[in-house]
């Protein structure tokens, strides 16, 4: 027997206890060790076996650190196939997270009890692949195709009380998981209840797959798991039998098992658990954080607020004057609506958290007693200081003084108190109450339990916390203004706006650059090129047409025109007629006579600009890890999870393949185009960036 199942009988009944903490992933010895449990429970002579998990949950899914690596027998779908022949009665009690695999194993039980807090879900489109053990051919049997395609093309999990409904358990019981399983199968045996093996239920008919398989394309914007995981459903209501449609579900698993996709979606499973993991933060006790002031209540400001409130925080939101309070009022408010109107909070917790948990003030002195200040006041050095000068005078020894700043440096705002090692950057996305990224800005002498703080702050909030060094535009931005200088360059050369953008949404991002620049304000920018003009250096390309469209008064979704137009009422913009001219004015000016790009040459420039200076971001230590990076640009850039960030993409594209377009690229412009020392150093190694994430953990 494997440690990792315990085998006891308790009468009739074979108990199968999974001990594989945290998650009993059903790894190597979890297999092995449900396969002797049955071996032996038949021998034995046992009626009936009963699997469970001790700990917090029922086997949340395949072992996803196996994965690329050969599976050693029993496989899984083996597993699941000789769990639904044995002739004992076979019950599984679910609590915690069945997933994957482990509703698999649920799903070839031949009963199924469940506690009503458990979740089930196969949710193995999110790691790039399908359920590989039989889950694609016996939901559909037990629940329909409309509620296993639901399950399996979203992975979304669903509760006890849905999977009750929908014939996927038999019972909900409050209790624990052993003793509820016990009377369960006590009770099904005492009653002659016979084996009820999913596979001899028939297989739904009638559906057309076709149609929905388009639709599903074009919703995955290039994942390829949810449109293939279709086809395995398929296969379970077309297939001559049931045998034939495990056969065609592993053909379809491998296919994905040995895609980039999945190569890029465990990176992201992984990195996303790893990137608040920094060593030097061991044991390191963060600051006490029960009160939060906001500064600035414009809709970074009330976003952020609302994050906190949301959290269970107490927040003081400063703004200059009454109305400017009472307008931040009014957006924070807006917000918590829309928190109800999705099930978030109750009508009840709403009141609490407006009339109890925030206070609107005019007066630094409202600030002195919080344990952390957040300002996301106007991006101006000199009004920062001015706001940190007031922050220092009033608040209480040990807060924390945050700002949200994208680009200042944090050390310069640090200075201008008489507590610098208090002092942090706190780089909040917007909506800040739904964007998951927060940039946690060290400063030269910010203090570890001040940076603990920050991580504890952003678990808090249900964000991805990652950390970064000083820089302009710090990890996130710092990139961007790369990689969209790239598609300024490629338009002065010829290409579109439109183009870009339809070349990187065919990629799988979202937007393309310059309708996010529209949804974002193209403000913003102009007032970042301004404050960088004085330091340009004189080889830099820098185009003319995004000023000429701000100084127009255009700045985006917010002025309903841009780069795109936007009707009020319509969704998205169409291209705005006037840029053509703007760009062929611009090229004029210049001399520039255009050439034609391919999708293919845009998409390449493109994310070999990103790639070189995330590469850079990494070499100069402003992201410690290249997954630091990844996780950056995934949760606050829009950048496809399928791909697994801009360092797993290269690294899955060829790094000497990248350094060579870029050495090419630079004999038309050695300014923009230096290669990251880092990339070449790797390239000479002949390693890859992921070699750097596994040296850092
Ligand atoms: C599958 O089953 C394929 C099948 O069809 C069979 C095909 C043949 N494996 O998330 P947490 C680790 S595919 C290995 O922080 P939570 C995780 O990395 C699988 N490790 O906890 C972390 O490690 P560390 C389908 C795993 O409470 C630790 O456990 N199943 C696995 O916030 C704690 O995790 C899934 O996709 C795993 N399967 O959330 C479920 N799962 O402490 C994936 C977790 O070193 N898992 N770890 O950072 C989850 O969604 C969440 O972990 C869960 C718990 C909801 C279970």
């Amino acid at each position: 027997m494997s440690d990792a199942i315990r085998y006891e009988r308790v009468g009739d009944i074979a108990v199968l206890t999974a001990q594989n903490p945290p998650v009993n992933a059903l790894g190597l010895d979890v297999r092995r060790g449900l396969l002797a449990g049955f071996e032996r429970a038949e021998t034995e002579g046992a009626k009936a076996v009963l699997i469970y998990g001790d700990g917090r949950t029922y086997f949340a899914g395949a072992d996803i650190r196996e994965f690329g690596k050969p599976m050693q027998a029993p496989s899984f779908a083996d597993l699941c196939t000789r769990i639904e022949a044995s002739p004992l009665i076979v019950v599984s009690a679910l609590h915690g997270t069945a997933l994957g695999g482990g509703l698999e194993v649920a799903l070839s039980s031949h009963y199924r009890i469940a506690v009503p807090s458990a979740k089930m879900g196969l949710p193995e489109v999110h790691l790039g692949i399908l359920p590989g053990a039989g889950g694609t051919q016996r939901l559909p049997r037990v629940a329909g195709v409309g509620m296993a395609l639901d399950m399996i093309t979203t992975g979304r999990p669903i509760g006890a009380a849905k999977a009750l409904e929908n014939g996927i358990i038999d019972r909900v019981v409050e209790g624990e998981p052993r003793e509820i399983g016990l009377a369960y199968t006590q009770e099904l045996l005492e009653a002659g209840a016979p084996r009820r093996a999913v596979c001899d239920l028939p297989a739904p008919k009638g559906v057309d797959f076709d149609a929905m398989h388009v639709a599903l394309l074009k919703k995955g914007r290039g994942q390829l798991s949810p449109a293939t995981a279709l086809r395995a459903v398929q296969a379970a209501c077309e297939a001559d039998s049931f045998e034939a449609g495990l056969r065609r579900e592993r053909e379809l698993f491998m296919e994905l098992m040995n895609s980039d996709q999945r190569l890029g979606m465990i990176h992201a499973f992984f990195s996303e658990r790893a990137v608040s993991k920094l060593p030097e933060l061991k044991g390191v006790a963060p600051r006490v954080l029960a009160e939060m002031g906001v500064i600035g209540g414009g809709t970074m400001g009330a976003g952020i607020a609302t994050a906190a409130l949301l959290s269970g925080l107490k927040v003081t939101m400063l703004e200059m004057t009454d109305a400017a309070a009472a307008a931040a009022q009014g957006r924070i408010e807006g917000n918590l609506k829309g928190a109800v109107k999705r099930g978030k909070i109750s009508a009840d917790q709403f009141t609490a958290l407006t009339t109890q948990a925030l206070t609107l003030a005019t007066d630094y002195s409202a600030l002195a007693q919080v344990d952390l200040v957040v300002e996301a006041v106007f991006e101006d050095m000199s009004v920062k200081k001015t706001v940190f000068t007031q922050l220092d005078a009033v608040c209480k020894p040990g807060a924390i003084l945050a700002s949200n700043t994208s680009y200042l440096d944090i050390n310069e705002i640090a200075a201008c108190t008489s507590r610098p090692e208090d002092v942090i950057g706190l780089h909040f996305f917007s909506p800040a109450h739904v964007m998951k990224l927060l940039e946690v800005v060290v400063a030269d002498k910010t203090a570890i339990d001040v940076v603990a703080t920050g991580f504890a702050l952003g678990k808090m909030l249900g964000k991805i916390s990652v950390r970064s060094g000083v820089c302009d535009g710090f990890i996130g931005n710092r990139i961007l203004a790369a990689y969209r200088a790239c598609a300024d360059h490629m338009i002065l050369d010829g290409a579109s706006p439109y183009q870009i953008d339809a070349a990187m949404t065919a990629f799988g991002f979202a937007m393309g650059p310059f309708a996010v620049a529209d949804l974002a304000g193209l403000d913003i920018g102009w007032a970042a090129r301004k404050r960088l003009a004085p330091t340009r250096d004189a080889r830099e390309r820098v185009p003319s047409f995004p000023d000429k469209l701000c100084e127009d008064g255009h700045f985006g979704q917010k002025t309903g025109k841009g780069y795109y137009v936007y009707e009020a009422g319509k969704r998205g913009g169409t291209p705005n007629p006037d840029v053509p001219g703007l760009i062929d004015a611009n090229r004029a000016e210049l001399g520039l006579t255009p050439r034609v790009f391919t999708d293919a040459e845009i998409t390449r420039r493109y994310m070999c600009a990103m790639v070189n200076e995330a590469a850079k971001v990494v070499g100069e230590g402003i992201a410690r890890r290249p997954l630091d990076v990844d996780m950056t640009l995934l949760f606050g850039y829009g950048f496809p999870r399928y791909h697994g960030g801009p360092l797993k993409w290269a690294d899955i594209v060829g790094l000497d393949d990248i350094l060579a377009d870029i050495n090419t690229y630079a004999k038309g412009d050695d300014f923009f185009w230096q290669p990251a020392p880092l990339l070449q150093q790797l390239v000479a190694d002949g390693r890859c960036f992921d070699d750097l994430n596994k040296e850092a953990s």
